[in-house]
Order: structure tokens, then C-alpha cells, then sequence
């Protein structure tokens, strides 16, 4: 009897093998899922409209809760975007996820308006009139106001919405992609391309660019082999920070779910070491892993949801701050080029932001300041020098000549270092 027992329990074993990797992938997803939802009732400032677009992509919902924060996003994101446009600010990468982030809601796109000159208009008109101002920007410099990111988001909002899209304005995102005008800093931008992908894909197929059909699937073309050249030995296109995009895009260009295999491999990887903890990081990555695109937005019907996704609640973390301490040397170089050295001892572990706040308060002579965005807090001012994003400046950090992989608020100090926060032009 007892070796039958064995055997059996063997087989079964044996045969829930391949169901258990997919049962703890699973769980993985639904890990990063539930993160999701809660980083809703955790995070300051204005709601964020592309963590809710990632929640309403995904297979399981939590319709309350899901439907506070449309409410949230259409009264302070929508009064945010209101104010910018009073101060003739270029707003096309936010108005477009907000765009994108209602239509996931299946919300009627036709009921929202913005003013501005005194004149109240729908917000896919402004969206349009925004698009023309980039595009304008881009006739006379090559670039647009903003960036190509912002651009792509804003053809892809268009064209999700059903919108035909301006031919001369998908034309610039074409000739760009040709021209490989997609750049972060001094280095190409995986993210950029991941995004152009999906825009010019919707663009495609609305059939809507007959004029241009074998320059478009020329750009498509391209893109997709600039994607997979981007991919790294572990499987990651880019960064871990990008990869999420990058299969989105993928996927949308019509790559199958096993040409992707690595790179999904390698996202639940670094889902599996916390990698993705800030929620931004999340909501760009959960939908490729749940082998979606945000291309799915434009067929999507909001019926029949899963509406099963609960939030156990969780202990309260009590983080301690480590004995060890490790030195932070910090070196910054302004515009000018000169170059000042500080340096100060932080608990291992402590995050730059939390070391550069130590710093300021010694009083050597560093200071900062930040500004709040999506990803979090953004470095903007160092010693009294802002880096201007309309100067196309910013302070760019690195560590041992590698630029860093997040920003101030998520780096994390582990060891002694040197990092490096200089005025660099992009
Ligand atoms: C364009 C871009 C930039 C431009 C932005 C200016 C411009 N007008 O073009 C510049 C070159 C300044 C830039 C800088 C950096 N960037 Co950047 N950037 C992007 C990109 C491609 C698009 C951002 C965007 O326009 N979003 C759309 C709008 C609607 O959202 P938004 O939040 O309002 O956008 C603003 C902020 O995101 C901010 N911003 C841009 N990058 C970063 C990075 C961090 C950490 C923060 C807090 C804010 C921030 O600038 C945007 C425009 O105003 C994203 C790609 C992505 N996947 O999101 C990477 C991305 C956000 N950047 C990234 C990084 C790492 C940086 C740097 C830290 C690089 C470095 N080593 O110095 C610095 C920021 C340093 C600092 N001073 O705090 C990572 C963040 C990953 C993470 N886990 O935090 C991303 C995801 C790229 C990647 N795959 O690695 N970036």
C-alpha cells in the first residue's frame, strides 16, 4: 500500500508542476495588483491617472474603490489640468493619460471640458489644439514643447478615442522614429520607442493614414527592431523600469506572448525583488505582464468585471533605521562646470532623498529642492541653481559614471559611495 501512496503523491507532484509556476505567477500578479490598489489610499498629492489606467486594464477590480478614485481623478487631477492651461502651460502627456484613464473607465469623454481664453471647450479639442502646438514646435526645432514620450501618449489618447489623427502630426512621430530623434538625457529612449510603437500601431490600424501607409509600417518596422536590439542578456528591453513599455509595445506590434517570454520572465523576476515599488513603476509594467497593451483601452466595454480584488488589511510597518552607517559623498557640478564635494554618514539603506535632507541640515552649504511628479519627488533646484526643463537642462545623477535607475526618492544608499548630481543639458 505504502509504496502506491508514494507513487501516487509522486505523480501528482510530478503533474502539478507546471500548474504550480503558474499558480505563484498568479499570485505575483495579483501581489502587484493588490500594491496597486493600495498605493490609492497611500499616495499624497493628485491622483494618479496612470496607476488607474493600469487598474482598469487589469483582469480583477475593485469597482468601489476603482470608481472614488475616477471621481478623485475628474475633480483634482481635472482642476490641476485646468490651472496649467489657464497659465498656457504645455500639459499633452498628463491631458492624455487623464484621456486614457477615463476611456478605461469607459466615462463619456464628451462630458468634459476645460476653459481657456475664456472659451470652454471639450478636453479631446484641446488635446487636438495642444497636439498642434507640439507639432508646430517640432516643425521649428525638431522637437516638440514637451518631449517625444508626451507626443506619442498624446497620438495614442487621440486615436484610442476614436479621433482621426492629423496626418501631418502622426507624419512628425514617423519622421522621428526615422530619424531615431528619441532621446532621454545623451542616451536613446527605450521608453519613447515603446510608446511611439503603440501610437503609431493605433494609427495603423484606423486605417485612418492611407496617405502615408508605407512610411508608417517602414517606422513600425523600425521600432520593433530598435525594441528587440534593446534587449539585454537577462531579458530586459532597456531597463527594468522600461520593459514593462517595451513588451506593451511589443505585444501591441503584434509580437506573440512566447517571442516575449524572456522579457516577461524577467519582469516577474524583478516584481520578485521589489523592484517595483514605486506605483508608477507598477502601473507601466502589470499591464505587459497580464499581456496587455494600453491599445486594449480602445475596445474596452467595462462589462462583466471581476470584481474580487480585496485589500487584507496589513499590519502597520515599523521600519527601523539600520545601525550600520554607510558615507555618502556627494559631488555637484553646475552649469558653469565648477564642481563642489560634500559629504555625510546615513544609515545603510536610506534612500538619496533622505541623505541629501541630512546634508542640507548640517549646514555646509548644500541645499535642494524638488517638485512633485508621477514618478515622485523630482530634483529641480541644487545650491540655489535650477536645472529648467524649458532651458532643457536638468541635474542628472549618477553613480561611478552610471546613470542612476531612479530617482532621488527611490535610490536607495546600501554602501559607501560617491553619486554625482550634475547640470547637464538634453
Ligand atoms: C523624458 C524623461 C526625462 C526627461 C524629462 C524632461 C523632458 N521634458 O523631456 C529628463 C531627461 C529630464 C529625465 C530625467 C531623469 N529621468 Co526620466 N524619463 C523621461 C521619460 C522618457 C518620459 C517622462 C514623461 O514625460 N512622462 C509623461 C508625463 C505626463 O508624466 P510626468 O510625471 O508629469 O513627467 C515628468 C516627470 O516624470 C519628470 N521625470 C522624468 N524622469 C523622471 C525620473 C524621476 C525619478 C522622477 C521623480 C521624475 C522624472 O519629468 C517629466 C516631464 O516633466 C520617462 C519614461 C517613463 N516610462 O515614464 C523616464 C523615466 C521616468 N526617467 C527615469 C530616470 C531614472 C530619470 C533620472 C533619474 C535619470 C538620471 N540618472 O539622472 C532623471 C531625473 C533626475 C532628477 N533630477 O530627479 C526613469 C525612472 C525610473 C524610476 N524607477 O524611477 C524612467 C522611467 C526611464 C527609465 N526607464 O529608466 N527624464
Amino acid at each position: 500500500m505504502l509504496p502506491l501512496v508514494i507513487v501516487t503523491g509522486l505523480l501528482a507532484f510530478a503533474s502539478c508542476k507546471p500548474c504550480d509556476t503558474e499558480g505563484s505567477n498568479s499570485e505575483l500578479l495579483l501581489t502587484l495588483n493588490k500594491n496597486l490598489l493600495r498605493s490609492l489610499d497611500t499616495q499624497e498629492g493628485t491622483p494618479n491617472p496612470s496607476v488607474h489606467l493600469a487598474l482598469r486594464l487589469s483582469d480583477y477590480h475593485n469597482v468601489v474603490k476603482e470608481s472614488q478614485h475616477l471621481n478623485r481623478l475628474k475633480n483634482d487631477l481635472h482642476n490641476d489640468i485646468q490651472s496649467s492651461l489657464s497659465n498656457s502651460q504645455s500639459v499633452v502627456g498628463t491631458l492624455s493619460l487623464y484621456t486614457l484613464a477615463l476611456k478605461s473607465s469607459c466615462y463619456d469623454l464628451n462630458t468634459i471640458a476645460f476653459t481657456a481664453n475664456g472659451k470652454s471647450e471639450m478636453l479631446l479639442t484641446h488635446l487636438k489644439k495642444q497636439m498642434e502646438l507640439e507639432k508646430e514646435h517640432i516643425n521649428l526645432s525638431l522637437r516638440p514643447l514637451t518631449n517625444y514620450y508626451q507626443y506619442s501618449l498624446g497620438v495614442l489618447a487621440l486615436c484610442v478615442s476614436g479621433i482621426r489623427v492629423n496626418n501631418h502630426v502622426s507624419n512628425k512621430l514617423i519622421k522621428a522614429a526615422e530619424h531615431e530623434r528619441f532621446r532621454q538625457g545623451d542616451s536613446e529612449s527605450v521608453d519613447t520607442y515603446a510608446m511611439a510603437g503603440m501610437a503609431l500601431q493605433c494609427v495603423s490600424d484606423s486605417g485612418s493614414h492611407v496617405q502615408n501607409a508605407a512610411e508608417l509600417n517602414t517606422a513600425l518596422t523600425k521600432i520593433k527592431q530598435k525594441l528587440l536590439a534593446f534587449r539585454r542578456a537577462d531579458g530586459h528591453i532597456g531597463n527594468e523600469f522600461s520593459t514593462g513599455l517595451a513588451v506593451q509595445a511589443l505585444l501591441a506590434m503584434g509580437s506573440t506572448v512566447g517571442e516575449c517570454a524572456a522579457s516577461m520572465e524577467a519582469m516577474r523576476a524583478a516584481a520578485r525583488s521589489n523592484t517595483y515599488h514605486n506605483p508608477m513603476a507598477i502601473s507601466q509594467t502589470l499591464p505587459a505582464l497580464q499581456q496587455k497593451s494600453y491599445l486594449t483601452v480602445k475596445s474596452k466595454t467595462c462589462l462583466n468585471e471581476n470584481d474580487t480584488l480585496v485589500l487584507e488589511p496589513t499590519d502597520p510597518v515599523v521600519v527601523l533605521s539600520s545601525d550600520t552607517k554607510v558615507t555618502v559623498a556627494v559631488e555637484v557640478v553646475t552649469a558653469s562646470g565648477a564642481a563642489a564635494l560634500f559629504s555625510v554618514d546615513v544609515p545603510k539603506g536610506s534612500s538619496l532623498l533622505e541623505a541629501l535632507k541630512l546634508l542640507k541640515e548640517r549646514n555646509v552649504g548644500f541645499t535642494f529642492e524638488t517638485e512633485s511628479s508621477l514618478w515622485g519627488p523630482f530634483l529641480s533646484v541644487v545650491n540655489g541653481e535650477q536645472a529648467r526643463q524649458s532651458d532643457r537642462r536638468y541635474w542628472h545623477l549618477s553613480s561611478d559614471d552610471a546613470g542612476l535607475s531612479e530617482g532621488v526618492g527611490d535610490f536607495k544608499i546600501v554602501a559607501t559611495q560617491k553619486i554625482s548630481i550634475k547640470n547637464t543639458s538634453y
